[in-house]
Order: structure tokens, then C-alpha cells, then sequence
């Protein structure tokens, strides 16, 4: 274990400290902290992960905090473009800001976590300017390498004001999969309204907590995510700062998400007060909603276990698909070696050649599939499952089944 990294003593949002638990995931490696082979594996860090819910204002949260220059450092391998899927989502977010507020040459958005220019691209298309902003070295670099001028630093009250100062103004500030990955949630909501104009909108995306835990997708909890969000307890966090709710929308991209609208002194329309409602039926805001989670977590890990045992024991050739963040969580919570997984593969060439966190499963091109096919294929990126066996076509087509191991274990034989 390591000790580069705090704990909070209050809500990451509200500042109570009352912080009831709701899963401890143990010491967990970094998610995107893919290992080179042959690595001294006792060096590699690992830090507590638990997830507690604020009793006060609701909202779910880790309760440590690495550093994000470790997270989100020269090394961090994602890259959102070599999700077609994701790029097609990101073009239809883009089409719906349009059709909700008018955007020209003289407008400006900004979008924080920018990545490699994915979604600002689909802006430029449409000939409104764009500014990207994002700390990690390899994605920005491939933004501004397709033209999409890209700010390669971690967006924060600082910048918001020095941006300001020089005469930047935001008409619409997107971040997608980006609230969560900022340990200050009120700094970054006090940064993105210095830099917004006074009738300019919010939009964001991030993961829907009541999906993850009814979904039981508890490997969506790691280091780069320090909350999780209900409409109920992201609501607060953004009134604080003068911005309310405009519109919510639930997406099912990264295994449930919401999509907020927020503007300053909104008042919510029918969608948020509908789901709003639908939270309140639910009880999101009531500790018996997230009692059983736990529970439900270590009996999906068992029979997963289980399932990749008698496959092993039978015979059965099993690799992984999707060296995804989420992966590292999943196979190391469950205890999946090179024993029940010998190996995984993923598009992303930048992973290539590395081995996942935590445990010694070596990352290789897709084409390794073709080159000797496993029987079976466990989606570890089951968020893209439908993408995935829809390209892997052929694996079905000549008998290969793929194992979904979320929201419960099931093989699929397309
Ligand atoms: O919040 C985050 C989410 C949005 O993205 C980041 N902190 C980190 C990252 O999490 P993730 O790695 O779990 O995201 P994905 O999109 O589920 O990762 C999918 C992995 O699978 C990537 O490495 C790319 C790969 N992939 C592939 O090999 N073939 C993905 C698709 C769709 C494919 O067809």
C-alpha cells in the first residue's frame, strides 16, 4: 500500500461528516495504471477504495483521493475515438445542444475532459469555435493533431480565472464523464461559472448511481471517480453555485448515465421533476436503497469466479475483451489471474504490450483473437457489449460465446 494519497473527513460536496459506508472494494491498484511485463509488481501502488454515502445531502463517494497528476499523468491510455459508438453518442450530444440553444461563429464552447477531440469535432463541423481542456498529455496531443485546439492542463479555478481574464467566455461548457474525476466539486463548479457567460449553459454527462447500484456495476467505482451522482444529489452541489437543473435525461452510454442541463437560476422542467420523483419512489435518498448492494456485489464476484473455474476445469479456452479502467476493478476484486484469464484485447494500440493493474494479464491486439480463438470471450468492457459482438461478428458465427459478467454472469451465443 501506499500513502500518496488523502482521505476526506467530510462530503466531497456539502462538507458533512456524516459518511455512512456502503462498499469496501479493499486496497485496488489504479484503474488506467497499466503495467510494462517483467515489472516488480510488489512496487506497484494500491490504495483503499470505499464508497460511503453522504447522510446529509445523499451523495456517493470514495473517501480517498490520489492525486490527480498520478491519475491522470503522462501514461493515461484512454482514448475515447477508438469507441465508434461513443464517437456516434458524442455527435448526437452535439446536435442536441444545437437544437436547445443557438451556437455561431461568434459563440465559443468549451468542454472539459476534451480527450482527443472526439465531440469537439462534431462543434467544429458545424463552424462554432472550440476550446478543449484536458490534463492528460497523449489524448490532448491527438486533439490538437486533428485540429482541435486543446489546452493540455487540469481545468480548476486558476485557469477558469486567467482564461477569464484574457477575455475567454463560454457560451456552453460541456464535460462529459468529467464531474466525477474532480476531487473539488465546488472548486470546479466555481470554475466553470467564472468562466461562463451569464446566460450560457452547463451540459454534462457522468454515470447514474441508481443504474450502478441497481445494475450492480460496482466496477465502476475506482480512483478517477470520487463521486456518484443521483439528480437528487448533484442538484444541491450545483444550487450552491446559483445554477439550477434546466433538464435531465437518462442515457444508457457507460452503463447508465444522466445528462444535466444546467443554467444559472434555472427552474427544472417536466423531466426533472419527473425524475426527481421516480428517485423519491426508489429512496435513493434513504440508507435501506443501498443496504443489500454489498451483498449483491460479493455473490456476482462468486458465481463469476465459479463460472470461469469450470470453464478453466472443463477445458475451455476463456481470453478477455476491453482493457478497460473498469476491467482492473473487476479482476482484481474477484481475484481473475492468467490462471482463469490468459490474456485480454482491446483496440486501443496505446495498450498494447502492457499488462492490466493489479494482476499479470498481458494486453494484446484484437487480432490475437484470430489468431488462436478462445471458446468463450468475457466482455470486461460490457458497457459496449452490443459494439463489441456486433464487430466479433465472426467469433460467433464460428461457435465463440461471450460472457457478460454485468448486470449477472450470462453467456451469450449470438
Ligand atoms: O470515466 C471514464 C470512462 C468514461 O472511460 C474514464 N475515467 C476511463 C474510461 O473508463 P473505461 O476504460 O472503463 O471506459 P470504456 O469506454 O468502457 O473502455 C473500453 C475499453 O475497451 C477501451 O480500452 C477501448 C476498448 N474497446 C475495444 O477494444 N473495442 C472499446 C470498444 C467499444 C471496442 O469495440
Amino acid at each position: 500500500m501506499t500513502d500518496d494519497y488523502t482521505v476526506i473527513a467530510g462530503c466531497r460536496s456539502c462538507g458533512a461528516p456524516d459518511l455512512e459506508p456502503v462498499l469496501d472494494l479493499g486496497l485496488m491498484p489504479l484503474s488506467d495504471g497499466l503495467v510494462p511485463p517483467g515489472a516488480d509488481r510488489r512496487l506497484e501502488p494500491r490504495y483503499p477504495l470505499r464508497l460511503v454515502r453522504c447522510v446529509v445531502c445523499s451523495l456517493l463517494q470514495i473517501l480517498e483521493t490520489v492525486d490527480p497528476k498520478v491519475l491522470f499523468g503522462a501514461s493515461y491510455p484512454y482514448y475515447s475515438s477508438f469507441s465508434e459508438r461513443l464517437v456516434a453518442h458524442a455527435r448526437s450530444n452535439v446536435s442536441n445542444i444545437l437544437s436547445r440553444k443557438h451556437l455561431d461563429g461568434d459563440s465559443l464552447v468549451v468542454e472539459l475532459a476534451s480527450n482527443d477531440g472526439y465531440l469537439l469535432q462534431w462543434f467544429q463541423e458545424a463552424a462554432i469555435p472550440v476550446l478543449g481542456i484536458d490534463p492528460a498529455p497523449g489524448p490532448a496531443a491527438a486533439a490538437i493533431e486533428r485540429g482541435v485546439p486543446t489546452l493540455c492542463d487540469f481545468f480548476d479555478p486558476e485557469l477558469a480565472r486567467r482564461l477569464s481574464d484574457e477575455g475567454v467566455v463560454a457560451d456552453v461548457i460541456v464535460g462529459n464523464n468529467v464531474l466525477a474525476h474532480v476531487p473539488d466539486q465546488n472548486a470546479l463548479i466555481e470554475a466553470m461559472s467564472t468562466l461562463l457567460a451569464p446566460s450560457g449553459a452547463i451540459v454534462m454527462e457522468f454515470p447514474y448511481a441508481v443504474d450502478m447500484i441497481d445494475r450492480c456495476e460496482f466496477d465502476t467505482i475506482y480512483h478517477e471517480h470520487h463521486c456518484y451522482f443521483t439528480a437528487q444529489s448533484v442538484m444541491p452541489l450545483f444550487q450552491r453555485h446559483g445554477f439550477g437543473m434546466a433538464a435531465v435525461e437518462r442515457l444508457d452510454i457507460h452503463g447508465g448515465s444522466l445528462r444535466v442541463w444546467m443554467e444559472r437560476d434555472a427552474v427544472g422542467d417536466r423531466s426533472v421533476e419527473a425524475l426527481l420523483s421516480e428517485e423519491v419512489l426508489r429512496g435513493v435518498t434513504d440508507a435501506a436503497y443501498y443496504s443489500d448492494f454489498a451483498t449483491r456485489v460479493e455473490r456476482l464476484r462468486n458465481g463469476l469466479v465459479e463460472t470461469l473455474g469450470e470453464l478453466r476445469d472443463s477445458g475451455a479456452r476463456v481470453a478477455g475483451y476491453g482493457a478497460a479502467a473498469k476491467a482492473a476493478i473487476l479482476l482484481n476484486h474477484c481475484g481473475i489471474g492468467p490462471d482463469l484469464l490468459p490474456y485480454v484485447v482491446d483496440l486501443n494500440t496505446h495498450k498494447h504490450g502492457m499488462e492490466m493493474p493489479g494482476v499479470p494479464i498481458p494486453i494484446h491486439g484484437v487480432d490475437q483473437l484470430m489468431a488462436a480463438p478462445p471458446d468463450y470471450l468475457l466482455l470486461l468492457a460490457w458497457n459496449h457489449a452490443e459494439e463489441i459482438m456486433r464487430q466479433q461478428g465472426w467469433f460467433a458465427e464460428q461457435g465463440g460465446r461471450f460472457i457478460v459478467p454485468i448486470p449477472e454472469v450470462t453467456v451469450v451465443a449470438r
